[in-house]
Formats: C-alpha cells, structure tokens, sequence
C-alpha cells in the first residue's frame, strides 16, 4: 500500500528489511550497538562483520564509550547490504507504565533517524517495526506513532532529498495492523 505525503511517497511492505535497496535502511539495535536478535541479528549478519567494527568505532568516536540513548540515532555504512547507509536507533522497552513517555521515544526514533537520513542526502529509507519484537510494544499503538511520525516529518521539513520512506513488515498481520492504522490517518487527515 503507497500513499502520497507532501509529494513523498510512504509505502507498506512485507518483507526483510536486509533486501531493501534504499539509499539507507534503519536497525532496531540496542545501546551497545554490538547486535543482537531480530532484525537486528538479521542487518549484522547480511553486512558482514565491518559493521560491527564500524558500529564499535561509533561507540568511541561519536558515544566517548557509552551506549546509545533510547529515541537517538547514529550512522554507520551499510557494507555487504544493498543499502548504502544502515541507521541504528534504539527503541523504548515497553512496560505498559509509561505510555506517553514511550510513545514519545518510539516517535524520536523515527523523528531522529529520518533527520540522520536527511543530513546524509539519502532519497529512500526504509524502517522494520522498530520496539514491536523483543521490545513487545504493542504493534497497533507502535502503527500509528511511526504513520504519524513518517508524515510529520515529510510534511514539515522541506530541506532535504528523502522522496520515498517503507516500512517494512516482517508478517501479514504486523502488515494489516499498519494498514489499518494508514487509513485511519488518511481519513483523519
Ligand atoms: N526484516 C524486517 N523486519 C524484521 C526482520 C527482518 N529481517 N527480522 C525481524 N523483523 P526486534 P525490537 C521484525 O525484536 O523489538 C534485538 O535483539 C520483527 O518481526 O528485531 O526493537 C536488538 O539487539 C519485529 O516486527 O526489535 C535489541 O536488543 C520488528 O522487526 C532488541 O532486539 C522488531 O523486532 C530490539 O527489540
């Protein structure tokens, strides 16, 4: 499913994120940015191992050895993957206490990484479900927050070259819920 925001489109697709052939595509890492499970797992093992030499030089250079905040977001090349840019950012670990707080994490994720995205003339990005798998955010809140987010940005920073943003769903039903969510903002808006 495609729709139109500010003359970009946003697409919906299923699919694994590693195929994607975006200028950069985003991983939904952990603050040690060492990899993990997941999508995660996925992105470190299709790279290769430079990426985590070069997500270990982040941790140096760009952290001074801590670990990346929730909601942040850094750069690294993409190596063996199709996507020249991977885009690491950490997503909130969902506990069901602090609804507002994570939602607002969850949308720094997408806010931030599309801004990264920008700042390196990237024209596509595509992002998984960033916090709905080991981070168990719900998939239909998680929806709308990066809908919402995604159109925020497209409608309100012009300064940039991003035409083309997908999320890519890893199942039909994670799919349907973010389809679900699409057309409830299109009618809403
Ligand atoms: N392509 C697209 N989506 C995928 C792929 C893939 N190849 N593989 C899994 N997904 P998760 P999180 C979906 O758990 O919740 C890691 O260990 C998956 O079905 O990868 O943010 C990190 O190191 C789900 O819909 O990320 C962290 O420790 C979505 O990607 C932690 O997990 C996100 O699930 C982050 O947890």
């Amino acid at each position: 499913m495609k729709t139109n925001v500010n003359g970009r489109t946003v697409e919906l697709l299923t699919g694994d994120i590693t195929k994607q052939q975006t200028d950069a595509i985003v991983n939904a890492a952990n603050g040690t940015l060492l990899g993990g499970g997941g999508v995660d797992g996925a992105i470190h093992r299709a790279a290769g191992n430079n990426l985590l030499t070069a997500c270990k030089s982040v941790r140096q250079e760009k952290l001074n050895g801590e670990k990346l905040p929730t909601g942040e977001a850094v750069i690294t090349d993409g190596f063996r993957l199709p996507a020249t840019y991977v885009i690491h950012t950490v997503g909130p670990v969902w506990s069901g206490n602090h609804q507002q707080r994570d939602e607002q994490l969850l949308a720094d994720c997408y806010w931030n990484s599309l801004q990264l995205a920008a700042d390196h003339q990237a024209t596509s990005v595509a992002f998984p479900s960033i916090a709905t798998g080991v981070y168990r955010f719900p998939v239909d809140l998680a929806a709308q927050v990066a809908l919402t987010t995604i159109a925020r940005f497209l409608r309100n920073q012009n300064d940039h070259d991003i035409r083309y943003v997908a999320m890519v769903l890893f199942s039909e039903q994670d799919y349907d819920i973010y389809q679900a969510s699409m057309e409830e903002i299109k009618t809403s808006t």
